[in-house]
């Protein structure tokens, strides 16, 4: 979230916590964070049954809660000019009106109720700092921070950090309306400080990617709006659908390379290609995990501009001037790192993974070769493998 009028340096936990207090007279029961993700590898594999491997980032959303004896929620959006909702909790919750941020505590709200959990009323307060529009999974964040926020005021203690994420996905499919997969909604509820984060998205084992210390991560941000995202998004899914019926597969995740290279000609071009990427991709996920763990930065470099090579060619979800970020910073760093687009597409950033000694001439590269369309120079943000979502007071 971004700020009209609320000092966004002071960091969004002390800002939720003063802004409840000035909104409810009290100091908050408990305040939780819910980070915002990169994607290391694995682009539009999570919808696929295949895997991802993101990083929490430190950026994130907070939200301040305390007990009502009523049934009534209100909440106070810090970061949105400190706008209003509130909603009884007697009767199913309708979407709003406006439907903005409040269609996510709606939202969060009506899918625990659907669960069958009863919840008390509530008073909250959100703030954050997750870039929006950005693609690093403000929302995804938002609805990770609002459930475990209700989770720990209700005491829903058989509610665990996956199922946290997979009643925060459903929220985005069900409610709002947003037909994504389950890697933001995981990787923010279920990351771990230091660690990359593998997930099986079938199973939704998670498997932790300590990265050597040698290495930096890099997001670049391109100043692309992401134009198209959602329509593209629908579009991508059915192609990959219609790709894995044509093998008769449940999921991309039950057809090999070599049933798709033998399927050359058969199946139609567009759908061939999409399947192409994803299982290639999939499936670079798990080449990269060794390369990253060891510091391997010539691997690291093939392994992810093959990845940008066939987001651009074969899933065709690149735009030029992401390709030119990409190619800015890989220049800058040579063969001390690697970097590709990252997250759903169609603008939003970059990631590189690098030599931390490059880290300083990749920002330097960015400012000087890269302009964004709307003229500002792109922002460049080094971040660290986060903690996923808990409570901080
Ligand atoms: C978006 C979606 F929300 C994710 O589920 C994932 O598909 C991603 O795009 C692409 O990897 O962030």
């Amino acid at each position: 979230m971004t700020s009209a009028h609320h000092d966004t340096t002071t960091s969004p936990a002390i800002r939720v916590r003063e802004g409840f207090e000035v909104r409810f007279g009290i100091e908050p029961e408990l305040v939780v964070q819910a980070p915002g993700r990169v994607n290391l590898i694995g682009e539009h594999t999570d919808y696929n049954d295949g895997f991802v491997l993101p990083c929490a980032i430190d950026f994130q959303n907070t939200v301040a809660v305390s007990r009502r004896v009523d049934d009534q929620v209100h909440v106070v959006a810090l970061e949105m000019n400190d706008e209003e909702d509130s909603f009884s909790l007697s009767e199913a919750v309708p979407p709003a009106a406006e439907h903005g941020w409040s269609d996510y505590v709606r939202g969060a709200v009506e899918i625990l109720r659907r669960r069958g959990y009863r919840l008390c009323g509530l008073n909250m307060a959100i703030a954050g700092n997750v870039p929006q529009g950005a693609g690093l999974s403000s929302s995804a964040s938002l609805l990770v921070a609002l459930i475990t926020a209700m989770k720990l005021a209700n005491n829903l203690s058989n509610l665990d950090a996956k199922q946290v994420a997979v009643a925060a996905r459903e929220v985005e499919t069900d409610y709002v309306g947003v037909n994504c997969g389950i890697m933001d909604q995981m990787i923010s509820a279920c990351g771990e400080d230091g660690h990359a984060l593998k997930i099986d998205c079938r199973s939704l084992e998670t498997t932790p990617v300590v990265l050597d210390p040698d290495l930096a991560i890099l997001i670049v941000h391109s100043g692309v709006a992401r134009g198209l995202v959602e329509s593209e998004y629908n579009q991508r899914r059915k192609e990959c659908e219609q790709a894995a019926a044509f093998f008769g597969a449940p999921a991309l995740r039950d057809v090999s390379l070599k049933q798709l290279v033998d399927s050359k000609g058969k199946l139609a071009e567009l759908p061939w290609k999409r399947a192409h990427h994803i299982i290639t991709d999939s499936a670079r996920v798990l080449e990269s995990e060794t390369a990253l763990q060891s510091g391997n930065t010539k691997a690291i470099r093939e392994i992810f501009s093959a990845s940008h090579a066939s987001m651009r060619d074969d899933f065709q979800i690149t735009t030029p001037k992401i390709d030119e970020l990409v190619e800015i910073v890989q220049d800058a760093i040579s063969d001390k790192g690697g970097a590709r687009m990252t997250g759903g597409g169609f603008g939003g950033c970059i990631v590189a993974v690098m030599k931390r000694d490059v880290l300083p001439a990749a920002i330097a590269a960015v400012q000087t070769h890269y302009i964004a369309p709307n003229g500002k120079p792109a922002l460049c943000f080094a971040c660290s493998p986060s903690q996923g979502a808990g409570q901080i007071h």
